[in-house]
């Protein structure tokens, strides 16, 4: 059988559970050979005090252009967490070169929560990102990321109508699929999907505690899904049980990820 293979471009944090530490294992478990552009190798995610990062933007042209002699093609691209502002440059000369027919780009711009941008970026790599969604097929902000690029004032607590609003205008900037995740609605969590001019939602349970990482199991598990079934709303689903049951699995005590180990084991069997 043969499978699809993905190229996921995103940073190799060495401890924490994020990044291409979750891709790989995930992306492999739901059975989608995957290739890798490190972004940056850092000593640990940047929710930690303190961390060191080399930026991998000048090795990743040397990459690509051995893989261009070696003729190579991949059927999605799945990004994450890039690291720095000329990466975003990297991901479209990849995507130019590198894409089989009908080739999928999915974006998880995965640099901001609850409101503030995660600390190694500025609006410089905010700037960057609203280029590079112009060539994604799908995007999966959470409301932080998609009311930065838009430049939406951010709320607490936001209401559907509000992150509707926010999908709205941010449609303005690209033709891709829109996937906002951490919607929150009556105790539930989930994905608002704004394809075709339609919205449309996937609700779950909202657990009590939240946890770092756990926006990269979703597109992990999103990316492998949709790209098997084409179906969104599956796609949400699935991703979205496994980081409830990633949640439930985790001792309070392990404070920088979650044990998606765990309830990847299950969603094995
Ligand atoms: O999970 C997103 C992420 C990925 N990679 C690094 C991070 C973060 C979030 O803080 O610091 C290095």
């Amino acid at each position: 059988m043969l499978s699809k293979r993905i190229l996921t471009m995103q940073d190799l944090s060495c401890v924490g559970q994020c990044s291409l530490t979750v891709a790989l294992p995930v992306l492999s478990a739901f059975g989608v050979e995957t290739c890798v552009l490190p972004t940056a190798i850092l000593s640990n995610h940047t929710m930690f005090e303190k961390w060191s990062c080399v930026d991998f933007t000048e090795e990743a042209e040397n990459i690509m252009r051995v893989w261009k002699e070696n003729s190579f093609k991949f059927d999605a691209f799945y990004l994450g967490y890039l690291g720095s502002a000329p990466l975003t440059e990297v991901a479209k000369k990849c995507f130019a070169q590198f894409s089989s027919e009908g080739a999928k780009v999915i974006i998880d711009p995965a640099f901001g929560d609850d409101g503030k941008l995660y600390p190694a970026f500025d609006e410089e790599y905010v700037n960057a990102m609203r280029k590079l969604i112009k060539s994604a097929d799908i995007i999966l902000p959470n409301l932080t990321e998609a009311c930065f690029l838009c430049g939406a004032d951010y709320e607490q607590n936001a209401s559907v109508e509000f992150a509707k609003k926010v999908i709205k205008k941010l449609s303005a900037m690209t033709d891709a699929v829109i996937v906002l995740t951490g919607a929150e609605k009556n105790g539930e969590i989930g994905e608002i999907i704004y394809s075709e001019n339609q919205f449309s939602y996937v609700w779950a349970e909202k657990l009590p505690k939240r946890y770092h990482g756990t926006g990269d199991i979703f597109a992990s598990a999103f990316t492998a899904v949709y790209l098997e079934s084409g179906n969104l709303e599956k796609a949400c689903s699935v991703a979205g049980k496994l980081v409830a049951d990633s949640i439930r699995n985790t001792d309070p005590e392990h404070r920088y990820g979650v044990n998606f180990e765990y309830a990847l084991k299950n969603t094995i069997k």
